[in-house]
């Protein structure tokens, strides 16, 4: 077999030889039903008879994998997709590294192995589930089918985890993939796993927000594992990770077009000032200011889902060589980090201040502090449209001890420059911080649909190219009447 190309002749697409694998195969087949249970109950409202121009792998050659054409999503061919084995690949960091990298799950390791493919696995279903209701409110058919290919292939990003469970994790690993299913996101007595996967994703900008950066972390989490000693992990996540691009370029070319056709309202209304926010919600465009504030929520909730920043369980995960860091190999150093430091942020005597700690614990820490980097150059990107299209506004990125549920700022109040405050200063000043019930309304009350090919929401202005170079009146989505 063809370990590039996907074979489609069994049910479940795969070029992991399912075939010849019949006990995974039927475990596979076994699980199936409640996953398209799951799908019709919990994926896209209203939207399930719709044909979708949507791209389905058919190579896990990054040259070339994709094939476009009109599905409906429940006929959605989610397969297993692994990256090619390389016979040679070392365990590269942690107390083993330099042996070779293990082909079964190392029998000490397997509880905290099935851990990080658990909570890796619980976040797929819950986005879909978050955003199952957007459908409705698309801004166009261009942006709706784009809502629905970031749905099909977190779908995918689940058959993803739950392979490795079937294949590697024998009873346990079923059970786990059926509480996958189980679990919802938000639901009081049987909530997902992490805290940004149970908040709500009310509008088109939450999403584009979400994408940029909850879909951001996901691109670091799923750069530590493909690192992993454990290298059937390490080759689901290396190809999870060409479909997540596409994911973070729909947030942000979304927030781009949101920022550029604000930007261009205001304009040619001679709006100066950017905090003449009932004037610029008058235009019928989102104010720069509210979308200062989403961006304060969505990166606040994306940095909790790091972790703590001192951290045993990620010292034990790095030890054990199932958990790297952001572009481990490239890395110069020793890659056991025996007796490095790294700076963290802590709170000492009630200030903000960098304290070295051990390395180990602090690689939480590290990868966060990668992952700020990389959307910090995202908003100067953004930045860029507001500068070019001549409004006076720049965009921050909020402090990390801002609005944070975990980690070492959990119990305190900062503002979005780091200052810390009390809690009836916070009390005053988070309306001016985080979205308000009043801004959330305001948006909601943009969020009309619009689904003639071609046309656009006022509120956002048309993408620069199409998928799959098509042209602005390509029908994306032939909606079923
Ligand atoms: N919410 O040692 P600590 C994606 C718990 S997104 C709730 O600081 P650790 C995607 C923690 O479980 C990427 N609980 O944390 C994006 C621990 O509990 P125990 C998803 C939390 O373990 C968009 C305790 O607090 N992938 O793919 O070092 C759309 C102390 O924890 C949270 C992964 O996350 C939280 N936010 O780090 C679709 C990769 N944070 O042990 C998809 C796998 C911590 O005391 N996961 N806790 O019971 C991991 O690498 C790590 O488990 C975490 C946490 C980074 C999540």
């Amino acid at each position: 077999m063809n370990l590039m190309n996907v074979d489609y002749s069994t049910k479940i697409p795969n070029n992991v030889n399912l075939a010849e694998d019949r006990q995974v195969l039927k475990a596979l087949e076994g699980w199936h039903p409640g996953y398209l249970d799951w799908w019709n109950d919990m994926g896209p409202e209203g939207f399930q008879e719709s044909l979708v121009y949507l791209r389905t792998a058919v190579s896990v050659d990054p040259k070339g994998w994709a094939k476009f054409d009109y599905v409906r999503m429940p006929e959605y061919r989610w397969g297993v997709l692994l990256a090619p084995q390389d016979e040679a690949r070392l365990v590269n960091f942690g107390e083993h590294k330099g042996e070779k990298a293990w082909q079964e799950v190392p029998g000490e390791y397997r509880a905290m192995l099935r851990r990080l493919v658990v909570i890796q696995g619980d976040t797929e279903p819950a986005s879909v589930e978050q955003q199952r209701h957007l459908g409705r409110t698309a801004p166009s058919l261009y942006d709706m089918r784009n809502l629905f290919q970031v749905n099909v292939e977190e779908g995918r990003h689940l058959w993803a985890m739950v392979y490795l469970l079937q294949k590697y994790f024998g009873r346990d690993g079923r059970e786990e993939a059926d509480e996958l299913l189980r679990r919802r996101s938000g639901d009081a007595d049987s909530p997902r796993m992490l805290g940004a996967f149970n908040e709500k994703t009310p509008d088109w900008l939450s999403f584009f927000m979400f994408t940029f950066f909850t879909d951001r972390d996901g691109k670091m989490q799923l750069e530590s594992l493909a690192q992993s000693g454990f290298d059937p992990l390490s080759r689901t996540c290396r190809f999870m990770l060409t479909e997540e691009a596409h994911h973070m370029f729909v947030g942000e070319t979304g927030v781009g077009r949101v920022l550029q056709r604000t930007c261009e309202a205001m304009k040619a209304a001679g709006i100066e000032d950017p905090n003449q926010i009932e004037r610029v919600r008058a235009l019928g465009v989102v104010d720069l200011p509210t979308i200062q504030k989403k961006m304060n929520l969505h990166y606040s909730l994306s940095l909790d889902l790091f972790g703590s920043e001192v951290s045993t369980n990620a010292a034990n995960f790095y030890n054990a060589g199932l958990k790297g860091r952001f572009q481990e190999t490239k890395i110069d150093d020793d890659h056991r980090l025996t007796n490095a430091v790294y700076p963290v942020l802590k709170l000492v005597d009630g200030r903000i201040t960098r304290v070295d700690e051990p390395a180990l614990t602090a690689l939480n820490m590290r990868l966060r502090d990668d992952y700020t980097e990389d959307c910090a150059k995202g908003v100067e990107r953004w930045n860029k449209i507001i500068e070019k299209a001549g409004a006076n506004f720049r965009l921050e990125l909020p402090h990390t001890a801002f609005h944070r549920q975990i980690g070492e700022f959990r119990d305190i109040h900062a503002t979005p420059t780091g200052v810390l405050i009390s809690d009836a200063e916070w009390a005053k000043k988070r309306g001016a911080c985080l979205p308000s019930e009043a801004d959330g309304a305001f948006i909601e009350s943009l969020m009309q649909p619009v689904s003639e090919p071609g046309k656009f929401a006022n509120w956002i202005a048309p993408p620069k190219v199409g998928i799959d170079n098509k042209p602005g009146e390509f029908e994306y989505v032939k909606i079923a009447a």
